[in-house]
């Protein structure tokens, strides 16, 4: 069913699951590892361990097309690689100018964004927290905490998804676990 006509689903906060449920695309170690730092540890954990669910989006029924709003809910796992811990692979929105409003659900975690001049910043993120991502600023988002953090999100229709460059100059800087906090660190892998 196309979002042509009015329409509702039950959006699950612990799970992030949505039902009915449209599309759950999943993300193991695996598929992306390469956004760790630590390539160590990411070949360590799959040679031992085997490969591990990072995390899951649940997107709902609505087209990616001018004037509608498309939302799904993410759910990250809890988890480190190496010291860092589990994180989205992170976009810039194609179309730079357009913005996006996250809605924490459970657990908790921090939304890391990026400008293209290189500047980050970080937001701490609980259920409840309503967290803005402004035109411009690529996103990401990680789990800093023992359970599953889940959150919804809504973005313009149009706004499309630029993962490549993020593939290839990673984020400036890396949330790694010190002492059982979260700490901004320096990316050692950052291209500008
Ligand atoms: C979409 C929005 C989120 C992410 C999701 C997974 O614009 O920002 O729904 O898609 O959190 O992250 P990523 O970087 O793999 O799309
Ligand atoms: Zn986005």
């Amino acid at each position: 069913m196309a979002a042509t006509e009015p329409f509702a689903c039950e959006v699950e906060f612990q799970t992030g699951a949505l039902c009915p449920n449209q599309q759950v695309l999943r993300r193991a170690l695996r598929d992306i590892g390469a956004i760790f730092a630590d390539q160590e540890a990411v070949q360590q954990i799959l040679s031992t361990e085997g490969d591990r669910l990072v995390y899951e989006v649940y997107v709902a029924d609505v087209p990616e097309e001018d004037g509608h709003l498309p939302y799904c809910t993410t759910v990250i796992y809890p988890g480190r690689v190496g010291d860092e811990y589990h994180m989205t692979k992170g976009h810039y929105h194609m179309r730079r100018e357009r913005a996006e409003v996250y809605l924490g659900l459970s657990g908790e975690g921090c939304l890391l964004l990026q400008s293209e001049a290189g500047e980050v910043r970080v937001v701490e993120m609980k259920p409840g927290t309503a967290a803005y991502v402004p035109p411009g600023w690529a996103h990401r988002t990680a789990n800093t905490g023992d359970v599953p953090f889940v959150f919804f999100a809504v973005y313009p229709g149009d706004a499309g998804h630029d993962y490549g460059t993020i593939e290839t100059t990673g984020f400036a800087k890396i949330l790694v676990a010190q002492n059982g906090q979260p700490v901004l660190k320096d990316n050692p892998r950052w291209r500008r």
